[in-house]
């Protein structure tokens, strides 16, 4: 990786609070802080167990677990306050020059409450807050916690989203009044990228059938039912088999409904596979038909591998996925047009130029192309803050 360094502030301390766990954000959270650990800044993670990604040695980088002492009392173990607890041990002891949370539900309004407190003892901690999805276009909206988004979001010294469509919902949404900047995902193209796994792609689909592959967290948003729809519909058509990668709430009901259309022996739960770059490396089409998608980190990792994608035309998935280009982008649970664009791109005269859009896109998100964007960020953040006290 080469990084363009901006002038200011050369080595940054940063607190980064995410999700540690499969999910999106966490993995945009992680793989940003390592690659401003290998940039030479010095990345403190504070969250309740180590990220997945995060399994190694590096000078830079640093691990704060949050203790969640519960009570008997307690029906819930309050968390927030836990998080604010140790963001406020951290900044002071680390000597923080940044906090940046990511996915607003608790972590924002948990580092305003660690801002108060470390304001009453004289520290002055810029806190950024970047909006992944669900926080603003589920659960965010949600009347038990809108208020407490909004507040939160507006009292965060820096914003961001991950896409444009996003920043438009936390508008039309959300009494925001802070200016929001568009930071996309990013993929490390050193790590996504297709792999020679020839062997397994035999074993798998031992008739040259096509692969088809979706990944996700099996959660009704994901609408896991259309890929297995869409599935059985191409197979139909042309041998095909189905991978499906990850685990959640939706999975006995996706086992089920294959067992109902019987396309059992032609489908694989694969569960949480930390090396998805090897099951895509062998992948000829990725499905994601989500209800809503902020962004569409997954598809961006396929991209990587040189799949393409067929996709719902939701949210910021646009951004992303050129119709008629890297794939196509169809109305949501339209389950015939998906299978008929499946099949356009499955064809043999389409699939190599299919294949060469889809990695020439992912190259424009590459971390070298937007860490910069990031580190560009965090110094106007804290040059404004510093400016205001
Ligand atoms: O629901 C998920 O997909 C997980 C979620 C998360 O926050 O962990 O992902 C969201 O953030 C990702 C990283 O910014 C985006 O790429 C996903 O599009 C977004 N998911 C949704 O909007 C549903």
């Amino acid at each position: 990786m080469t990084f363009a360094v901006p002038a200011l502030l050369i080595n940054m301390k940063i607190g980064i609070v995410c999700y540690p766990t499969f999910g999106g954000s966490g993995v945009v959270a992680t793989e940003l802080g390592k690659g401003l650990a290998k940039l030479g800044h010095e990345v403190h993670f504070i969250t309740y167990s180590q990220p997945t990604r995060l399994d190694f040695f590096s000078e830079n980088l640093f691990y704060h677990e949050v203790d969640i002492k519960s009570y008997p009392l307690f029906e819930h173990a309050p968390y927030e306050l836990a998080l604010a607890s140790k963001m406020v041990s951290v900044v002071k002891y680390e000597k923080l020059d940044l906090l940046h949370v990511h996915y607003a539900i608790p972590h924002a309004s948990a580092a305003y409450m660690a801002k108060q407190i470390l304001k009453t003892q004289g520290i002055q901690i810029p806190v950024i807050t970047t909006l992944h999805g669900t926080d603003i276009t589920l659960v965010g909206k949600d009347p038990s916690y809108e208020p407490v988004v909004t507040f939160s979001i507006n009292q965060s010294d820096g914003v961001t989203s991950v896409s444009e469509d996003l920043k438009r919902e936390t508008y039309a949404h959300f009494d925001v009044t802070r200016d929001i900047e568009v930071i996309p995902n990013f993929i490390d193209l050193d790590r996504f990228k297709r792999l020679k796994k020839e062997h397994f792609k035999t074993a798998i689909c031992p008739n040259g059938e096509k692969l088809l592959v979706h990944t996700s967290n099996f959660r009704k948003v994901k609408r896991v039912e259309d890929v297995i729809q869409v599935f059985f519909e191409v197979r139909k058509v042309i041998p095909a088999k189905l991978l499906l990668v990850g685990d959640g709430p939706e999975r006995d009901k996706m086992e089920r409904l294959c067992r109902e259309l019987g396309t059992c022996d032609d489908t694989r739960f694969l569960g949480k596979l930390e090396a998805v770059e090897e099951v895509l490396s062998v992948a000829d089409l990725f499905l994601m038909p989500s209800e809503k998608e902020s962004f569409g980190l997954a598809a961006l990792e396929a991209m990587a591998c040189e799949v393409p994608i067929l996709t719902s035309n939701v949210g910021g998935i646009p951004e992303l996925n050129i119709n008629g280009v890297t794939g196509f982008a169809c109305n949501v649970g339209d389950v015939q047009d998906m299978k008929e664009k499946a099949l356009f791109i499955l064809d043999e005269k389409n699939l190599p130029t299919f294949k060469a859009n889809a990695l020439a896109r992912a190259k424009e998100f590459d971390i070298s192309e937007i860490l910069p964007m990031y580190v560009a960020y965090y110094n106007r953040v804290i040059k404004n803050t510093l400016a205001s006290i």
